[in-house]
This record gives structure tokens, C-alpha cells and sequence, in this order.
């Protein structure tokens, strides 16, 4: 018996594939992107591609088990994490498993209160069952700490939406009509792929791709300019981009006055950043900056791409806001193919409530627990005493890789008297320090409901074969779990498709007409921009006539609100002070730019061996003249460090980082060299707005490792 299921992408990446999966006998055999998916358009990432290989690893979790040996690192530098992982487990059954986390559970709250427990997730899956249901209904219910989950976009939002009010973009489909595009902190060939092809599809028709990025990406190799921008400067440049367009006239005058508050206020401002005062800040000369105002402003259509890599920064948030104005000035939001990307998850405003049940929280503690931000574990678990936190509950994460300064999480998830369970697919670097793991299904063997952040569809996502071993969902996981802690209210044995009908039940008009029945006929819909029931293929231009989310429907280019975090209303550069423009750079005055793999993503996939075979870890790039100055060769090994830790890498000399930075990328820590991930040098720092992390606003210094 062959069928072919079609299920959705749920990794963190805005691109949400559509996939089809053929299944033979019962075990999947093939995996192609959906051809009529109108972004996926039948292929997939390097990732993906090979996801059976993920599915059917040798190294899954396939059972609960609990720690017989103390807690810490299990695997060596040569890859093998699952036998020595489970040796220092044994099997046990689900139910052992729940009912001992059920008591420790009682035991902390009747001893610390149950803020004491802290739950952990963040995008291991999108999905909106599997990434924010049950899980949450579970956690208010039993009136855990509340956690902040800022690591990856909080500042961009914030940047965004004090402008906007909310965050729709520019869809991915009109990009082909552009004329002058923009990718600015995207790394679309790593982290974007699908939206490739529209912007080859406008080059051919003539348009020019230009790449603001510190770095150079895949992305910016193959574009017609790379502006090499010093990191964290990006408020800057877009200011001055905006003196230059205010001062040779070339804004759009009727939109600014229709559509926008504030623009006097920013015309003042901006007088100050004039191209050669920028150029020092960004390390762009002025008449790059004159050329790239002036073409942006003049070439039509012309869209920004901007990416969440350029609010990683101390005044990420501000960067954001700054860019988000360049479209409200030259009006080119009006235009098919005109119009800025940062987010289009703001359009689908599921019913959330119905899915999460926050009231939960109110009835069982009589107040809001406390917050605990998510980029700060390290100080929550060395540092938090009110109450302590005693019961870590990680899902959809793998903090002992992806968080900032590695070596106080480390110190904190070795505390013998922190109770620790992790629901994992892998044995992963968290799971190290677990007493509990669970095994978790993939995609492949749950259904789910799917949006996404780099288009418009709403997916239903089929579950395409059985559990493998005695794997669970995260729905079934603490829909079982608040059974065994005896919670008696209805939600908690909503099925997933009543969970679906929940979700789409939302006053929204751009879910008119859309249904679960529907949804499994046509595998993907357009969200309906019309507002009636009849979806139109019409392009979607968020912002054309205004109807900005703030209270008067325009873009608040001075934003009052801003002046009670004691930020600019408009916008102005504040240097971070990790970099090369503070006093902190006399000790250590290299940027590290901590990123991403383009072939793995975050931490997941770093231990599967197809994909691994295309990445290099464990090398830090440099500059010639840094290298240079150090006495530092290609190939060399050495010492990276900081206040915060050290690790050694592999010095690469390769002309992708500018003089005065350096760059490594992220990886599980136990498969990388020495055993350290390249978050032992990030910190905890939040950024300008949102609280958000600033894995971009690194100083570090280098030196060659004598070999020993
Ligand atoms: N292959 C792959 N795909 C992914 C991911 C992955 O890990 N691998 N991660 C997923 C996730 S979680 C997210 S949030 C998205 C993120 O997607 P992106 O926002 O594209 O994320 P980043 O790779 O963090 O940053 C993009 C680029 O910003 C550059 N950059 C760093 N600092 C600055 C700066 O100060 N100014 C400017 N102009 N550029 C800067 C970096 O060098 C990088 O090339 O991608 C998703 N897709
Ligand atoms: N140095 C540095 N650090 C970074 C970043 C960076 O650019 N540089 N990027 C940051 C960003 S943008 C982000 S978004 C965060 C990402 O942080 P995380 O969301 O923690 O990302 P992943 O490393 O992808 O880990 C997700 C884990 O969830 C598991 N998982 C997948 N599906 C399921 C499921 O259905 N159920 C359960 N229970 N588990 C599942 C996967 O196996 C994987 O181990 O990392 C941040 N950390
Ligand atoms: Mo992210």
C-alpha cells in the first residue's frame, strides 16, 4: 500500500514548507516539497531533503528514561552522542515516568510554591498545537513561572510594531516585481531559501539586489552590491539613508501626509546624520550611502528584506524601527513588489486564548505568576530566589546550546537539586543534565495546525505514520501529564481536531471562510484579504491605504510611547557597547558575530552526518589583517575568550568577515571541539526594546594556541 500524506514544515524558519510524504507499508520512503504550494513550489532546503534520515536516525529517543549516573556531558568530540548518552540512563514506562514527575512536582510546590517550576520552550516546532496548546494550558493550570520566550525576535517586533502596530510585511510572491531589492540581515540562501526564487525571477527582469550585511553570506556573494556594514550600526545608516532621500526631495510627499505622523520630527532629526557621520559609525563610505539612498528612493519598485539578524544587537530594536520608516517615507508600500518583510505573522491572530486557556493561571494561583525571560536562564537558575527555581520542564528547546552565556546555564542545569525533565526527538546537549527524558514524535507522526512567518498560507499538517517507539506528541505528553495531576477541567481532553476548531475560531476577517474541512481538501489556503469568503489572488498590499495598527491608522514615525523606556521617539544610534565604538573593545576588540549554520538549524539537525558533511564546525573566521596582527595563520589554532569563557577553534582566514570581526557558528556544544559552543562567549545582555537577545553585540579577543 503506497500513499502520499501532505504535512507542513513545522521548523523555525519563515518559509513553512508544504511537503509531501509517500509512505509505504507504513514507513515513509520519500520526501518532496509540494509543487502547487505556491512559495515551497516542490523543493526543499538541504535540511528537509533529507528528513528521513532524521526521522529513522539510529539516535532517537524512543523510550522514557531516567539518569542512574550524575549529571553532565555524555558525548566526545567524535559525534557519538547516543550510546554514551544512554548509558547513563535506564528505561522506564510513561507512566513511572509521569507519576515521578507528578510527585516531584507536588513535593516543589508544596514546599517552594509552584512558581518554583519553570517551563522551557521555544522552536523546536511552529506548530501551533505542538508549540503553544496543551503545553500552556498545562503550565497556567498548575501556576508554573511564566516564561518570557524572547530569544530570537522580541526586539524586531517591538521595533516594527512602534511604527506599524503590527507585523505584516510585503508577501514573498510579490518580490518578483520588484525592481531594487534590499536584503538587510537576511541571509536568504541560509535561512530563506524560498524566497530565492522570486528575487532571481525580478533580477532577471532587470532588478538589482543589494545585501546589507556584515558578513558575506552565500547571499551577499552573489548579489550585484555587498555593503559590508560594521555590526550594530544599522540605525545609523537607515537615518542617514533618510537624511539623504528628506533632503534631495525624493520622499513621497501625499503618503508621508496621509499616512504617517511624525515626519517633521523625523526631518529634524535626521539633519544630523549626514552621510559622512554615518560612514564613521558604519564603515560605509558617504557616497555609498548618498548612491544607496538616492537608488532606493528613485528605482520603483524597490522592497526591503529585512531579517531578524539585525535586531540581535543591543539596540536591535531600534534598528528595526528605523528601517521599518524607510517604506513610510518613499511611500513604497503602494506598489505590487514595493513594501518591507520583517514578519507576516501578525495576519493570522489565531484564537490564542482558546488554545492556551491563560485564565487558568488566575484560578489556580489568584494572580499573574512571575515572569522569568528565557535568554536569562543562566541568573534564573544561579541567581532567582523568590521562589528558587527547583523543576526545569524543557520542550521544543535545547537551552544548553542555544542560550547565552553557556557556561552559567551549564553551572545552573548541573545543580543536583534542580529537577530537570526534557521531551527530545535527540540526546541533546540538555539532555545531559536531565533526570527525565521523554521521547517526542516528529511532524511526520502527529497532524498539526500550521502558520508562518514568511508568507501567507494557513496549513493543515497530517500525520503521515505511527509513533515511532513509544514516542508522544507534545499535546498527548500534558494532555496525559494533567491527567496524572489530576486536573479535572474539560480542556484538558480537547482532541486535536477539536484544538483546530478552536484556533480558527477567531473573530479575524482573514480567516472567513476557513475551516478545518477546508484545510484538509486544499492542504494550504491564502489567508483572505477580501474579507469575505471568496479568496482572492489578488496581491496582498498591507499598508497601501494606511490602515496602520496604531490608534489614528498611521505610522508613527514619533512614537511618544517610546520615551518611557527612556528611548528617542523618533529614533537615534546608541552605540551597543560590545563594540568596537565603546571603551569595553581596549580589552577585547574583535565583533563576534555568534551565527547560524545555513545547513543546520539553531542547534537542530548539528548531529546528523549527511548534513553535517556540509558544514565545517568548530573554525572561527578572520579578517587577513586581524589574523595578521596576531601572527595568526589559515588553519592555526586558537584561543577565543572574553569575561564570560574561552574556547579554541580553528583559525579560517577566508574574506568573509570584515577588518575588526570574526565570526563562528553555533553547534551542539559536545560535538564541537573542545566540547564548548560559541555561546560561551555571548551574554545575557537584553536588547533596547522587547528584552530581547544580543547574540550579535560580542566583543572578543584572539590569540594563537600553542600546540601542547
Ligand atoms: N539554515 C537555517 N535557516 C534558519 C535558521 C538556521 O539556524 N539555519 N534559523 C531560523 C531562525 S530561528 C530564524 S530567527 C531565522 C533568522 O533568519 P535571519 O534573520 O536571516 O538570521 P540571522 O542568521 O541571525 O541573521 C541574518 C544575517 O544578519 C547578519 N548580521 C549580524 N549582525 C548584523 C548587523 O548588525 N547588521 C546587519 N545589517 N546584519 C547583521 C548576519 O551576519 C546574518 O548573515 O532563520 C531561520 N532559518
Ligand atoms: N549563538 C547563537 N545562539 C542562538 C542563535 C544564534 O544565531 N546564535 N539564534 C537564537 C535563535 S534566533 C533562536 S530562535 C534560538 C532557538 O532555540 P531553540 O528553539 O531551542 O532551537 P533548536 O536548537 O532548534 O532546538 C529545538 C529542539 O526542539 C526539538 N524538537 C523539535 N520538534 C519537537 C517536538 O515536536 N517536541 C519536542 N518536545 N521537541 C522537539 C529538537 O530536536 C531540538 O533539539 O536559538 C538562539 N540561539
Ligand atoms: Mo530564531
Amino acid at each position: 500500500m503506497t500513499k502520499v500524506v501532505y504535512a507542513a514544515c513545522p521548523h523555525d524558519c519563515p518559509d513553512a514548507c508544504g511537503v509531501l510524504i509517500t509512505v509505504e507499508g507504513g514507513k515513509a520512503v520519500k520526501i518532496q516539497g509540494d509543487p502547487v504550494h505556491p512559495v515551497t513550489r516542490g523543493f526543499l532546503c538541504a535540511k528537509v531533503a533529507k528528513y528521513l534520515d532524521r526521522v529513522y536516525s539510529p539516535d532517537r529517543v524512543l523510550f522514557p528514561v531516567r539518569r542512574i549516573a550524575p549529571k553532565g556531558q555524555t558525548a566526545s568530540a567524535t559525534g557519538q552522542s547516543r550510546p554514551r548518552a544512554l548509558d547513563s540512563f535506564e528505561r522506564i514506562s510513561w507512566d513511572e515516568a509521569l507519576a515521578s514527575i507528578s510527585s516531584r512536582f507536588r513535593q516543589i510546590t508544596a514546599e517552594h510554591g509552584s512558581e518554583a517550576i519553570l517551563p522551557y520552550s521555544y522552536g523546536g516546532t511552529l506548530g501551533k498545537l505542538n508549540g503553544s496548546s496543551m503545553d500552556r494550558r498545562f503550565f497556567y493550570r498548575l501556576g508554573a513561572s511564566q516564561l518570557a520566550r524572547n530569544i530570537c525576535s522580541e526586539a524586531g517586533s517591538a521595533g516594527i510594531k512602534s511604527v506599524y502596530g503590527i507585523k505584516l510585511g510585503t508577501e514573498p510572491e510579490q518580490f518578483r516585481h520588484s525592481k531594487y531589492i534590499i536584503a538587510w540581515a537576511a541571509n536568504i540562501h541560509g535561512n530563506n531559501i524560498h524566497l530565492w526564487p522570486f528575487i532571481e525571477e525580478a533580477r532577471r527582469n532587470g532588478a538589482k539586489l543589494v545585501v546589507v550585511d556584515p558578513y558575506r553570506t552565500r547571499t551577499a556573494a552573489c548579489a550585484d552590491w555587498h555593503l559590508p556594514i560594521n555590526p550594530g550600526t544599522d540605525v545609523a545608516l537607515a537615518l542617514g539613508m533618510m537624511q539623504v532621500i528628506i533632503r534631495h526631495q525624493l520622499y513621497d510627499a501625499d503618503y508621508v501626509d496621509r499616512h504617517t505622523t511624525g515626519f517633521r520630527e523625523l526631518r529634524a532629526k535626521v539633519e544630523e546624520y549626514t552621510p559622512e557621520t554615518v560612514s564613521r559609525w558604519t564603515g560605509i563610505s558617504p557616497a555609498d550611502i548618498e548612491k544607496l539612498a538616492r537608488e532606493y528612493a528613485s528605482v520603483r519598485p524597490a522592497a526591503i528584506r529585512l531579517n531578524y539578524g539585525v535586531q540581535r544587537s543591543e539596540n536591535g530594536g531600534m534598528a528595526a524601527r528605523a528601517i521599518a520608516m524607510l517604506p513610510c517615507i518613499t511611500g513604497s508600500w503602494k506598489e505590487v513588489g514595493g513594501g518591507l518583510q520583517l514578519s507576516t505573522s501578525g495576519a493570522y491572530e489565531l484564537n490564542e486564548a482558546a488554545l492556551e486557556h491563560p485564565e487558568l493561571m488566575q484560578a489556580s494561583l489568584g494572580r499573574p505568576a512571575r515572569v522569568i525571560n528565557m535568554v536569562e536562564l543562566g541568573k534564573a537558575l544561579n541567581e532567582v530566589d523568590d521562589p528558587p527555581v527547583r523543576a526545569l520542564f524543557v520542550y521544543n528547546s535545547n537551552p544548553a546550546a542555544v542560550c547565552p552565556n553557556h557556561n552559567q546555564v551549564v553551572r545552573g542545569l548541573l545543580r543536583p537539586d534542580l529537577f530537570t525533565v526534557v521531551h527530545e526527538q535527540f540526546f541533546t546537549d540538555t539532555t545531559d543534565y536531565a533526570d527525565i527524558v521523554l521521547p517526542a514524535t516528529t511532524f511526520f507522526e502527529h497532524p498539526e495546525l500550521q502558520t508562518a512567518y514568511g508568507h501567507y498560507f494557513l496549513q493543515l499538517s497530517n500525520q503521515a505514520i505511527d509513533p515511532l517507539g513509544e514516542c508522544r506528541s507534545n499535546v498527548e505528553l500534558f494532555r496525559a501529564l494533567a491527567q496524572t495531576m489530576g486536573f479535572k477541567e474539560e480542556c484538558f481532553r480537547d482532541s486535536v481536531e477539536d484544538m483546530i476548531d478552536q484556533a480558527l475560531d477567531s473573530p479575524n476577517p482573514r480567516l472567513t471562510g476557513i475551516t478545518r474541512q477546508r484545510l484538509q481538501r486544499e492542504r494550504h489556503m491564502r489567508l483572505n484579504f477580501t474579507g469575505n469568503g471568496n479568496a482572492s489572488a489578488k496581491p496582498f498590499l498591507p499598508f497601501a491605504q494606511g490602515n496602520f495598527r496604531t490608534p489614528d491608522g498611521r505610522a508613527r514615525l514619533y512614537n511618544g510611547e517610546l520615551k518611557a523606556l527612556g528611548l528617542d521617539p523618533v529614533a537615534s544610534f546608541i552605540p551597543p557597547q560590545e563594540s568596537r565604538h565603546s571603551q569595553q573593545c581596549k580589552s577585547f576588540p574583535l565583533e563576534l558575530l555568534a551565527r547560524k549554520a545555513d545547513n543546520f538549524l539553531n542547534s537542530t539537525f548539528s548531529n546528523l552526518p549527511n548534513l553535517q558533511a556540509l558544514e565545517q564546525v568548530g573554525v572561527l573566521e578572520m579578517n587577513a589583517i586581524d589574523a595578521k596582527t596576531r601572527g595568526i595563520h589559515n588553519g592555526d589554532r586558537v584561543r577565543v575568550f572574553n569575561s564570560r569563557g574561552e574556547m579554541e577553534l580553528e583559525a579560517k582566514v577566508d574574506g568573509r568577515v570584515p577588518p575588526g570581526v570574526v565570526a563562528a557558528k553555533l553547534n551542539w556544544a559536545k560535538l564541537t571541539p573542545g566540547n564548548r559552543n560559541i555561546n560561551v562567549l555571548t551574554s545575557e545582555k537584553l536588547s533596547d526594546m522587547g528584552n530581547s537577545a544580543t547574540f550579535y553585540s560580542v566583543l572578543v579577543e584572539v590569540e594563537p594556541q600553542l600546540p601542547r
